[in-house]
C-alpha cells in the first residue's frame, strides 16, 4: 500500500511567478540529468507514471509540483549538467533555482539524486549548499546501485558520507530497479513532511 495513495500532479512552473501556493510542507528532488531522479520519484511514491523517465536526457526546465496529501507536496526540480546547454537556458535555470530556494517557506528538505557510478559533483555540492544555507534538511540517494559491485558501492557510500556528514546530510544507496533503499528513502521523506524544520524559527507549527 502506498503511503500517499492520492498523489497527483498539481502544476508546472517555467517562471518564478508560476510556483504552486507556498503553504504546508514540501520536499524537493534535484539531480543531474539522467541521474535517475524521475525513476526515484516514481518508486518512492509507488506511481510508475508520475514523473517521466527518459533514456535520452530531456531539456525541460520546469519545476513540477505533485500533491501527496493536502498541503504536502513533492517538487521535481529541473535537472542540471547537460553537456550542451545555451548560456541563456543555463542562466534561466540558475535564476529559477535561486528564486525557488530563496522564497520557499514550505520547503522542508532536499533529496539529492546522485548516480552512484559518478559520485558527488560540484553542481550537486552547490545544491546542498543552497538548501543547507537556508536551514533545511538534505539527504542523498546514490542511485542505480544495482549497476555497481559491492566494493564500489561501499566505497562511494563511504566517500559521499565523509563529504556530507559534517553538514548533517544523510546518505544512502538506492536502486529503483532492484528495489533497494526504497523504504529508507520514503521514511526520510515522510519524516520531513510530518515534523518540524531543523531551524524552528522558520516554522512553528511543530507537533
Ligand atoms: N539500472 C538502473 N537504471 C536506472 C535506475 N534508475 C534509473 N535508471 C535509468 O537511468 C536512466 C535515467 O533515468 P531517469 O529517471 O529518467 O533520470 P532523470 O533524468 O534524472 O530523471 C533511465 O534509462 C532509467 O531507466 C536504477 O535504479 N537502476
Ligand atoms: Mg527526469
Amino acid at each position: 500500500m502506498s503511503t500517499y495513495p492520492h498523489v497527483k500532479f498539481v502544476t508546472s512552473a517555467a517562471e518564478a511567478h508560476q510556483l504552486a501556493p507556498d503553504i504546508g510542507r514540501e520536499v524537493a528532488f534535484a539531480g543531474r540529468s539522467n541521474s535517475g531522479k524521475s525513476t526515484a520519484i516514481n518508486s518512492l511514491t509507488q506511481r510508475s507514471g508520475l514523473a517521466r523517465v527518459s533514456r535520452t536526457p530531456g531539456r525541460t526546465q520546469l519545476i513540477n509540483f505533485f500533491e501527496l496529501a493536502p498541503e504536502r507536496r513533492l517538487v521535481d526540480l529541473p535537472g542540471y549538467g547537460f553537456a550542451k546547454v545555451p548560456e541563456r537556458i543555463r542562466l534561466h535555470w540558475l535564476e529559477l533555482m535561486q528564486h525557488y530556494f530563496n522564497v520557499r517557506e514550505s520547503l522542508v528538505g532536499l533529496i539529492l539524486i546522485v548516480d552512484s557510478r559518478r559520485g558527488l559533483g560540484s553542481q550537486d555540492v552547490g545544491m546542498l549548499e543552497w538548501v543547507l544555507a537556508r536551514g533545511r534538511h538534505a539527504h542523498v540517494l546514490l542511485t542505480k546501485s544495482d549497476k555497481i559491485n559491492r566494493r564500489d558501492a561501499d566505497r562511494v557510500l563511504k566517500e559521499t558520507s565523509a563529504a556530507c556528514s559534517d553538514a548533517g546530510v544523510s546518505v544512502q544507496l538506492f536502486s529503483a530497479h532492484a528495489k533497494r533503499g526504497v523504504d529508507a528513502g520514503r521514511h526520510v521523506m515522510d519524516r520531513w513532511l510530518s515534523s518540524a524544520l531543523p531551524n524552528a524559527s522558520l516554522q512553528r507549527d511543530d507537533n
